[in-house]
């Protein structure tokens, strides 16, 4: 009864508005910031159900990403660091669009009682909150703490503002007993950056790779938190830009770059020759790229790009600690280690990572997708052509790991078998496990590119992209369009598929497809082909049979 009035009460302060309908999408809940209120509120009061039901901390972040800084947007982080489980997204979807203060409690009732989420017995329990930059930042968070603390038992903690990556991080940490702290976060990317570095093959002289980097941080929260890690970094020498002071991810940051393959704002001609690294508005997206000379366009190192250094490496270093000393295979275990992609993956970079001869499979678009994907495997790297990706270790191979290099400790000291399991082991603590992660990623790439003493260049060079282009088509409704194959396929509405089909036969290495955007109110045309004017044509007569 005391819950219900709390409730009541609680709720009748954040009323819907009116003629929205929010569905919580692969990244949550995003809109313009002045609608998000009463859902802010709303998702307060699942974060804290889910965290009565899983007796763990949760995670609520308010982030809008690479949108438009008048956005904004919500999501949850489970226990393990992960995306809310999808078996509640109907559940997000409900409360958000219940009609009252009645409607809602009905749906508490009804939920409760299916999922069977218990209340006695708990101990309090906590919600960690974190947001980015974004003005309206602050009164979401107000929001949500109300509605997290309109539960009976749960509690809020203020994170601030944080990058996504290092929240799903924190929930994670403290979830597993150890320290949920920013200072924890950056010790844990340093400590094992330096391992990295200290076991670089003798020999790399680093002509090639130089210690300059410079640091596009979308004016988002990603350059103020590299700042601060830098401060305790020897090793590289950055130059962040785009700290804040102008308007967030406009003609800045990773999709901005990747998108339009052109120089973010702050950077020039003058900048030719120097390794360039972009963020996005949260910090959960990394490419890299290239000032062309005397121009503003760049050679883009995408997703596709760091996923493959990230291959060729891991993949080396399994294969070293896989062959013993006699040249015999050792045979204590096979590491399954396994890539994953999505259709927007650039042909190019599947056709190179085949022919490593690594497996490939792919995902529908969406971080949910190929993360679990990439559990499946011992190691799972993931990358979206946008430059959201990580590597997974399995609990398995982690222990086989540590039992390996204490092995080789004592028997094999400093030899090639024992560097290669420690290295392995440092890039588990380095790449964050919980999410795809700009800064851990970056200290990832920078090490690697030490240890291979590659240039920019000559890691742009493991492969050609082939030309692209990527349009969107505003619909009334987007659902209308419903695909299959991981999104390389329509099915509905009938016959476009063979249109699409014929459209694409007419051009050499033609790939096109479409879907429906799961953030915005579009569908999303995607097409390749072996010059940019074909890919720049085929989308087009793409985008008129959509119209
Ligand atoms: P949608 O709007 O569903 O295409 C976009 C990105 C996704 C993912 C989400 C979450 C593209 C083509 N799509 O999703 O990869 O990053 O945003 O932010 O880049
Ligand atoms: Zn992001």
């Amino acid at each position: 009864e005391q819950q219900r009035s709390i409730l009541l009460d609680s709720s009748s302060r954040f009323p819907i508005p009116s003629g929205v309908k929010f569905s919580y999408g692969t990244s949550g809940f995003r809109a313009d910031a002045s609608l998000l209120e009463s859902t802010v509120f709303r998702v307060g009061i699942l974060a804290a159900l889910r965290s009565i039901h899983t007796r763990s901390v949760i995670g609520l972040m308010i982030t809008a990403s690479h949108n438009e800084v008048s956005d904004n947007g919500v999501k949850v982080a489970d226990p393990s660091g992960g995306m809310l489980t999808q078996s509640w997204e109907p559940f997000a979807d409900a409360l958000a669009n219940a009609p009252d203060s009645h409607a809602l409690l009905k749906l508490l009732d009804d939920f409760v009682k299916e999922e069977n989420i218990i209340f006695e017995g708990v101990p309090t329990v906590e919600v960690f909150l974190g947001r980015d930059t974004r003005p309206s930042g602050t009164s979401l968070v107000e929001a949500a703490k109300q509605g997290i603390t309109s539960i009976m038992g749960a509690i809020a903690t203020d994170m601030g503002v944080v990058t996504t990556p290092q929240l799903h991080w924190m929930v994670r940490s403290k979830n597993k007993g150890t320290e949920a702290s920013e200072y924890s976060y950056f010790d844990q990317l340093l400590v094992s950056l330096r391992c990295l570095l200290d076991y670089i093959p003798q020999g790399n002289k680093s002509n090639d790779v130089s210690d300059k980097l410079i640091v596009d941080g979308a004016d988002g929260v990603g350059g103020e938190k590299l700042e601060k890690l830098k401060t305790r970094l020897s090793y590289l020498k950055i130059d962040v830009r785009n700290r804040g002071d102008g308007v967030l991810n406009e003609g800045v940051g990773a999709d901005y770059v990747q998108k339009e393959k052109l120089v973010p704002r702050g950077f020039g001609p003058v900048d030719t020759g120097i390794r360039c690294a972009s963020l996005d508005g949260d910090a959960d997206r990394l490419v890299y790229f290239s000032v062309l000379p005397n121009s503003n366009k760049i050679d883009l190192v995408d997703g596709d790009k760091i996923l493959s250094l990230f291959a060729l490496f891991l993949k080396e270093q399994l294969s070293i600690l896989s062959g013993s000393e006699d040249g015999k295979a050792n045979k204590s275990y096979q590491a399954s280690l396994g890539v994953v992609q999505t259709a927007y993956a650039n042909g190019a970079s599947t056709d190179y990572l085949k022919q490593l001869g690594l497996e490939v499979v792919f995902t529908p678009t969406g971080v949910k997708y190929l993360h679990e994907k990439a559990a499946e495997y011992d190691v799972g790297i993931y990358f979206e052509a946008n430059g959201h990706g990580t590597v997974l270790f399995s609990e398995n191979i982690l222990s086989w790991l540590e039992i390996k290099s204490n092995e080789l400790a004592s028997t094999s000291k400093d030899s090639e078998q024992h560097k290669a399991a420690l290295r392995l082991l440092a890039v588990s603590k380095l790449i964050n496990q919980a999410v795809g992660d700009a800064l851990s990623g970056l200290l990832l790439v920078e090490a690697i590119l030490k240890h291979m003493d590659w240039s920019i260049d000559k890691w742009s060079e493991l492969y050609q992209d082939l030309p692209s282009r990527q349009l969107k088509v505003k619909v009334v409704d987007r659902t209308a369009v419903i695909t299959a194959n991981a999104e390389t396929i329509v099915v509905r509405p009938t016959g476009i598929q063979d249109a699409i089909d014929v459209e694409t036969a007419k051009y050499p290495q033609g790939r096109c497809f479409i879907r429906p955007s799961g953030t915005e109110d579009v569908v999303r045309v995607y097409a390749e082909a072996s010059t940019q004017e074909a890919a720049d044509s085929l989308a087009h007569s793409v985008v008129k049979l959509v119209d």
